[in-house]
């Protein structure tokens, strides 16, 4: 086959989602067109059958917003023409899902059927999407698209309530290549912690729907019961916002903020907890990541967290703000190295589920029953 695959270039999990699939794609010999603003962050580049086209913009003084969308539905149709594309994949429906429509129509007219799927993967339906300024051009663009697919139940459920839709949505999880998750880093984790210590750790782009001041403040308290670090990764805009609440608590010596790393699943390997406090999530991905790398994980309850982290068996899940008791439930696991034990194995195992030999083959299917 030869797949179009949109998507966002940066660390957020839509893009991540999307250049793993592509690339697994690949591997199995289908000819994939990644098309972005830039390069994708996860994206191999020297693997065969990997193509990376980057869409330009012509910037021009009379435009105060730049038309992204029309140079992406012009690149769309440029590619779709010149490498016979059989589908193209889009990741986020904001405007991807609108660019592909504008480009379906354009091809039509040339007597080329592009077929359509789009993936929701979240706040392009919670967050941005139901904004007055999108919602009819979102809700357009899922209906004119051929196939819908959602990360989640949950995600489901909440684009039915949000716009009126005319179409089946099938749920695909998301998934993850299990085996880049058996390390044994003791170097590393010397390295990061005392050898008592436990590690605490906190992955995301730090936006405001993830609550990051909330880790903060469960890490304050887990501190005062249990010896232990906290590890940040990523960033973002409430990196400032943290910090303050890391210098007013006097955290400075227990928090490592790491930026954006390389090996993300090696400091995933030496974590003993996962905190994601999101206010929403439509699957939390960095979730199962930790999971893969046996980390349970204490989360909120939000949209579809707990079809991914299991209550009292991966982790523990609570109500969205509610520092008090994520804070309790943290301590308690961290104070019975049993307990702990038996939840990390727990993880691992749960996140077999969702590994991409299980998840791949959905995508293939469906990537056939469109062309
Ligand atoms: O966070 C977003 O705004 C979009 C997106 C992204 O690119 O990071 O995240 C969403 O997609 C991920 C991959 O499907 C999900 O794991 C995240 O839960 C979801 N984020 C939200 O719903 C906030």
């Amino acid at each position: 086959m030869n797949i179009g695959i949109v998507c966002y270039p940066t660390y957020g999990g839509s893009g991540i989602v999307a250049t793993e699939l592509g690339m697994e794609m690949s591997k199995k010999g289908h000819n994939v067109h990644f098309i972005s603003y830039s390069l994708p962050a996860r994206l191999d580049v020297t693997i065969p059958n990997i193509f990376f086209h980057q869409v330009h913009i012509e910037e021009y003084e009379l435009f105060h917003y730049q038309p992204y969308s029309l140079a992406l539905s012009t690149l769309m149709v440029e590619i779709a023409e010149n490498n016979g594309l059989d589908l193209i994949h889009v990741h986020y429906a904001i405007p991807h899902a609108y660019a592909a429509y504008i480009a379906k129509q354009i091809l039509k007219e040339k007597n080329i059927e592009l077929p359509i799927i789009t993936t929701l993967h979240g706040t392009d339906i919670t967050l941005v999407g139901k904004h007055p300024s999108y919602q009819s051009a979102v809700e357009f663009s899922i209906n004119r698209s051929d196939v819908v697919t959602t990360v989640s139940q949950s995600l489901k459920q909440d684009t039915y309530e949000v716009f009126n839709i005319q179409k089946d949505i099938q749920v695909i999880p998301n998934f993850i290549d299990n085996s880049l998750y058996k390390f044994d880093c003791k170097d590393l984790r010397e390295n990061l912690a005392q050898k008592q210590e436990k590690i605490v750790i906190h992955v995301s782009n730090l936006r405001k729907v993830k609550r990051v001041t909330d880790v903060i403040k469960i890490f304050n308290e887990i501190q005062k019961k249990v010896e232990c670090k906290l590890i940040i990764v990523g960033e973002g805009p409430e990196l400032e916002a943290m910090n303050n609440l890391i210098n007013e608590f006097h955290l400075q010596d227990k928090v490592r903020i790491l930026g954006k790393v390389k090996d993300l699943n090696k400091i995933l390997c030496i974590s003993d907890l996962f905190l994601l406090p999101s206010s929403k999530e439509s699957f939390g991905l960095a979730a199962l990541e930790a999971m893969a790398a046996g980390v349970p994980v204490v989360s909120s309850n939000a949209g579809g967290i707990p079809e991914v982290n299991i209550e009292n068996s991966t982790g523990f899940l609570r109500d969205i703000g509610d520092v008090e008791a994520m804070s309790q439930a943290s301590i308690k696991l961290l104070s019975d190295d049993e307990k702990l034990e038996q939840f990390k194995k727990n993880a691992r195992q749960n996140a077999l589920k969702f590994d991409l030999n299980q998840i791949l083959p959905q995508y293939e299917k469906l990537y056939q029953s469109v062309i």
